[in-house]
C-alpha cells in the first residue's frame, strides 16, 4: 500500500472511526490495570488435637514390687482409667491418685509433686465433697494383690485446657490406703509405683482456616 492510498483511507475513516480508537484504547487500559490485592488471610489458629487414648505404665517405686498398666480415654464429664496394678497387698487397699508432675524419676516418686489440684481444693474424697481433682478412690487388691481398675475421673481431660489436662501428669499408687481426710495426701504413705500419662492416639482436629505455611 502507497502513502497516498493510506492517507486516503485515514481521512475516509472520519471523526467517528477516532473516537472509537480512543474508547478501545481507554478499554484496553482499563482491563489490563492490576486487580485489588487480596485481603490478608485470617491468622492460624492454634493446633488442636483430639486426643483419644492416652497410657500410664507404673514403674515400681520406693523398693516396691507395685506395677501395672492403666489405658485413659476421654468420656463425657472426664477421663476413664480402665487397666490392672500388681504386687499390692494381698486383699489391701492403696491410695491412687494424679499428681501434678509427669516426673517419675526419683527413686521414692517424689518427683511426681502433690496431687493434681488447679482448683485450691483440700484433698478428699471426689464422690463426697471438696476434693483434689488428681484424687482417686483407693485401689482394693484382691487375693492375689491386683487391682482392676475401671473408674471415671471427673472434671479433667486428656489434651484440654491446662487447668484439666491430666496428659503429662503422673499416676501414683501409695503404700496404704488413703483415708480422704487427712492433708494435704490422705495419709497414705510411701509412693510404690508411679507412671507417666502418655498420650498414645490422636489427630488433628479441622480448623477453619488451612494452614499457610
Ligand atoms: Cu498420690
Ligand atoms: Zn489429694
Amino acid at each position: 500500500m502507497s502513502a497516498m492510498s493510506l492517507e486516503s483511507q485515514m481521512k475516509s475513516w472520519g471523526p467517528a472511526s477516532a473516537l472509537s480508537m480512543l474508547i478501545a484504547v481507554a478499554m484496553a487500559a482499563c482491563s489490563s490495570a492490576p486487580p485489588p490485592a487480596p485481603a490478608p488471610p485470617p491468622a492460624p489458629p492454634a493446633p488442636r488435637v483430639d486426643v483419644r487414648e492416652a497410657q500410664a505404665v507404673l514403674a515400681s517405686a520406693s523398693g516396691s514390687l507395685v506395677s501395672g498398666k492403666i489405658v485413659l480415654t476421654p468420656v463425657p464429664g472426664g477421663v476413664r482409667l480402665l487397666g490392672e496394678v500388681g504386687g499390692l497387698p494381698k486383699s489391701g487397699r492403696a491410695g491412687f491418685h494424679v499428681h501434678e508432675r509427669g516426673d517419675c524419676s526419683s527413686v521414692d516418686a517424689g518427683s511426681a509433686g502433690a496431687h493434681f489440684n488447679p482448683t485450691g481444693q483440700p484433698h478428699g474424697n471426689a464422690k463426697t465433697g471438696p476434693h483434689h481433682a488428681g484424687d482417686l478412690d483407693n485401689l482394693i487388691a484382691d487375693l492375689d494383690g491386683v487391682a482392676r481398675v475401671d473408674v471415671v475421673l471427673r472434671d479433667v481431660s486428656l489434651g484440654g485446657p491446662p487447668n484439666t489436662d491430666i496428659a503429662g501428669r503422673a499416676l501414683v499408687v501409695h503404700a496404704a490406703p488413703d483415708d480422704y481426710r487427712s492433708q494435704p495426701a490422705g495419709n497414705s504413705g510411701a509412693r510404690v509405683a508411679c507412671g507417666v500419662i502418655r498420650i498414645t492416639h490422636q489427630q488433628p482436629l479441622p480448623t477453619a482456616a488451612p494452614a499457610t505455611r
